[in-house]
């Protein structure tokens, strides 16, 4: 059996916006795009690191673990058992897996060969599944038999009927009418045997080029539906490899998959690409919930985990009653939505983990704060850039740069930063200035030190009568309430003032919580009137996007 050739289709997929040339020139010329295809890249770490644990991962039957020689041989199986689907290098494949081994093994085997793996959140449904499908043109999409008591191969049979470039459906678990990740992996097996008896030499197969698209991230999405992010295997190794610097990861840590793997956060930033490059172990947990991750904490003596605010609050809430053993994790990296500087102060105090924020998106840029920095600036910014070739504006509405200080919109172009999304020119228009800046929607301000603070974003700035309240600003005075657990602030339609202001909170264990008494303590901290919520809705818990963070969309359609 041949191998599917690498063509010019793959390094110039369609719909894909490339750097221009001269940028392509100089983030080569500065070693930023260097070294083969990341699914290569694996060969290399398993020749470093062979016998060492690469993954851990509980399964109904028990713990699962892999060495570096083992997984690399569990994608070489599972690649050549795609090969026998008719897959080729720049197809697509719509990959909707929760933590486990198949999300890596499949990963790889995708990479290796050049398909491209579309990355879906677990928590997306029906909706988002064909819209992924069909704007990614996948032909095949991969799928957990069930995952948290939702029957996926269900959906599988909608997806097959509604969008007809899928061929296949590949299943972790237990197929029902589809192909087992299992079988094709055993044939691959066995096909490999046939082709190479001595079980040594690999089958000559094309390589994919490194300068091409290696994943299609899925964006956040605060407006309209989600987009596809192409990420080539230069850039994307290069973010791995530099996060892994940067937080000083070494064969001897442990990084927790806590969020959901398919996010760029737990991905990349160093995340499973980044462990996996120094030789360090990863633990999926197959949920975030302080149970299980506190167990898996203790049991592998994790040293690393990336989470998302809310749920840092709920395993710092957590760990005040049950007492983990967290004495391993050194570093616990928050992201994705605004941490607040108190909380901050807890998660070392109650975690013993030093805290790192990191301002991320799935488009590129990364700011981290660094391991070196006083805890007043972990604590209370966001960072600054990962490269020296990041390039960073903060501009008014007109995109001219504000004075230092300032806040304004955060636009940014560098060596991992897209130029576009995939196949969406006219949003691309917007979305892009015409000298490649991704224009962001997050309003920033730089500090003296040259660190970033997070003011919100563009949107989420509630207008109430000519006056800006800024979310944001609003939900850290509410979370420093006693009372309130979780807090989220939108607007309200209002005949009067055109936008109310509406406080969304959860209330901590036993407490209650009147308007009245909201309104007298934010007034007794000193906010302004107008800054003072009208409505008080007090709800169990707060909607959550598909990685966790507070899903405001959400939260105005329910109670606008
Ligand atoms: C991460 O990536 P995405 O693509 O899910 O979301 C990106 C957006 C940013 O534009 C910003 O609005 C928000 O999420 N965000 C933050 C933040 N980190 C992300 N807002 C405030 N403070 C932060 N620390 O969320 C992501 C990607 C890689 C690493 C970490 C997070």
């Amino acid at each position: 059996m041949t191998g599917p050739l690498v063509t010019d289709r793959a390094a110039t997929l369609d719909g894909f916006v490339p750097w221009p040339r001269e940028f392509a020139r100089r983030y080569t010329d500065a070693g930023y795009w260097t070294g083969g295809p990341l699914g290569e890249r694996l060969r290399g770490w398993a020749r470093a690191y062979g016998a060492a644990t690469a993954i851990v991962a509980d399964s109904p039957a028990g713990v699962v673990r892999l060495s570096y020689a083992e997984l690399d041989h569990a994608v070489d199986d599972l690649a050549a058992g795609l090969d026998g689907l008719g897959l080729s290098a720049g197809d697509r494949v719509l990959v909707h897996l929760p933590n486990r081994i198949e999300f890596v093994t499949l990963l790889f085997a995708l990479l290796r060969r050049g398909v491209i793996p579309v990355l879906a959140l677990p928590a997306h449904r029906r909706v988002e599944i064909e819209h992924l499908a069909r704007l990614s043109g996948a032909v095949a999409y991969a799928i957990p038999d069930t995952h948290e008591g939702f029957d996926h191969r269900a959906l599988a049979e909608e997806i097959v009927v509604a969008v007809p470039t899928v061929r296949h459906v590949l299943v972790a678990g237990q197929p029902g009418p589809f192909t087992a990740l299992a079988a094709l992996a055993d044939t691959g097996h066995r096909q490999r045997d046939v082709e190479r008896p001595d079980g040594d030499q690999r089958p000559a197969m094309a390589e994919p080029d490194p300068s091409a698209v290696a994943v299609l991230l899925i964006s956040g999405g605060t407006t309209g539906k989600p987009k596809l992010i192409p990420r080539t295997h230069w850039d994307y190794a290069y973010n791995a490899a530099a996060s892994a610097e940067l937080c000083r990861l070494t064969s001897d840590d442990v990084y927790l998959v806590a969020l959901p793997a398919a996010h760029n956060f737990p991905l990349a930033c160093p995340g499973i690409l980044g462990a996996l490059g120094v030789g360090a172990r990863i633990v999926l947990a197959r949920s975030p919930s302080p149970e299980t991750a506190f167990d898996l904490i203790a049991r592998e003596r994790v040293t690393v985990t990336a989470v998302v605010p809310a749920l840092a609050r709920l395993w710092v809430t957590a760990a005040g009653w049950e007492g983990p053993d967290t004495t391993s994790l050194r570093l616990l990296q928050v992201g994705g939505a605004r941490l607040d500087a108190e909380l901050a102060r807890r998660i070392p105090q109650v975690l013993g983990a030093a805290v790192q924020q990191v301002f991320g998106m799935a488009e590129g840029l990364l700011n981290y704060t660094r391991p070196d920095d006083p805890a007043e600036v972990a604590h209370t910014t966001q960072g600054r850039p990962l490269a020296a070739a990041d390039e960073i504006r903060v501009v008014d509405g007109d995109g001219v740069d504000v004075p230092a200080g300032v806040v304004g919109e955060l636009w940014t172009r560098g060596p991992y930063t897209i130029r576009g999304y995939y196949l969406a020119p006219e949003h691309n228009a917007l979305a892009f200035s015409p000298d490649g800046f991704y224009r962001t929607g997050d309003l920033v301000r730089l500090t003296p030190e040259g660190n970033l603070v997070v003011e919100g974003r563009i949107k989420d700035v509630i207008n109430r009568g000519g006056e800006n309240v800024s979310a944001t600003e609003l939900e850290e005075h509410l979370l420093a309430h006693r009372a309130i657990a979780h807090a989220a602030v939108v607007g309200a339609a209002d005949e009067q003032v055109g936008e109310s202001v509406r406080a969304v909170v959860v209330l901590a264990p036993g407490e209650t919580l009147k308007l009245t008494d909201v309104r007298n303590y934010l007034l007794a901290r000193g906010l302004a009137r107008f800054m003072v919520p009208d409505l008080l809705t007090i709800v169990d818990e707060l909607p959550l996007t598909p990685v966790g963070k507070i899903d405001k969309r959400e939260l105005r359609r329910r109670f606008d």
